[in-house]
């Protein structure tokens, strides 16, 4: 039947740490994509796929792209993040520009002369401020209207508006057939997501800069139906890191593997044995050849 499905990419984007890949776990009700209070947690794109059906019976497929924040560090990896959030932007039918209601109006200024796609505003975190705050901020986007599609204050963690969001993204999706079986919730493989999470566990374990001069590698991966078994490595730059990674009797490195172990067995619904060395390999963020073996190839 013609005109009965709709279905699209829709790059989420906007400064790091406001909110971009909570809001996408909620949406799907499971928590697949990296989420930390430390900024530029997200270093690669992530589709996330969320089925809805709007007011009208009409079903969508929404392909709900995660991407890095738009930043401007020089590092490297920051460059290849960067680029990363540009191509999901370059590559979608709609964007949703993200920013935190608190965020100075630049940031939006800034995205207007990196892009002219189609984009919905959203301004994220409203349970942190008041009434008058937020409809003083929706006031100083106005002079705007003619560049978003609409404006949706939202809070994920008291679910306000996202309803409201997807209803308002699926409107402007073309119509076509889904691009994705519709059971599935990422095309994501298991093993990249179960980096991601050992990857938020360094996150939220560890303070200061060595979450950003590590990553992990997951060397072996045996997969089976009750029981998953991930040899994984951690990578940080220098010998100092390798022994915060690790800590006072192994306890740091043993609460790692056990967050991500606990989050791995709730996402893969089954046992996972996990094990996890740190290694040292200096400038493994520094160096094109060496980001690749990571997976943030520049070339892709
Ligand atoms: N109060 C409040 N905090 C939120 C909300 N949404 C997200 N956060 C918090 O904001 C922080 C950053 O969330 P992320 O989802 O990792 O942000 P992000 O935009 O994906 O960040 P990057 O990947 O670094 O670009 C986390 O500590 C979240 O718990 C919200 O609606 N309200
Ligand atoms: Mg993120």
């Amino acid at each position: 039947m013609q005109n009965s499905f709709r279905s699209g990419f829709v790059a989420v984007v906007g400064r790091p740490n406001c909110g971009k890949s909570t809001l996408l776990n909620k949406l799907l009700k499971q928590e697949i994509a990296l989420v930390s209070h430390k900024a530029n947690a997200t270093r690669k794109k992530m589709n996330i796929i969320i089925p809805f059906v709007d007011k009208n019976g009409v079903d969508s497929q929404i392909i709900f792209v995660d991407t890095p924040g738009l930043h401007h560090q020089e590092k490297l990896l920051n460059q290849f993040m960067l680029k990363e959030a540009l191509r999901a932007i370059s590559d979608c039918d709609l964007c949703v520009f993200m920013s935190s209601i608190h965020d100075d109006l630049k940031y939006y200024e800034e995205f207007l002369t990196l892009s002219e796609k189609p984009h919905i505003l959203v301004l994220s975190k409203t349970d942190t401020a008041n009434n008058e705050e937020i409809l003083k901020k929706i006031a100083e986007y106005q002079k705007y209207d003619n560049k978003f599609l609409s404006l949706i204050p939202i809070s994920t963690q008291k679910s306000l508006n996202l309803e409201r969001l997807l209803e308002e993204v699926s409107r402007h999706l073309p119509y076509s057939p889904p691009f994705f079986d519709t059971e599935i919730i990422t095309d994501e493989n298991l093993k990249q997501i179960y980096k991601e999470i050992i990857r938020e566990s360094v996150f939220n374990n560890l303070s200061d800069e060595i979450p950003y001069e590590s990553d992990v590698r997951i060397e072996k991966f045996i997969e089976s139906p009750r029981l998953d078994k991930i040899f994984a490595k951690v990578f940080v730059e220098k010998e100092s890191q390798k022994s915060m990674v690790i800590g006072k009797n192994a306890q740091t490195i043993k609460r790692i593997g056990k967050q991500a172990r606990e989050k791995m067995e709730k996402i893969g619904e089954k046992k996972i044995f996990l094990e996890l060395n740190v290694f040292v390999q200096k400038s493994w963020s520094k160096e094109k050849e060496n980001l690749k073996k990571f997976g943030y190839n520049f070339e892709d």
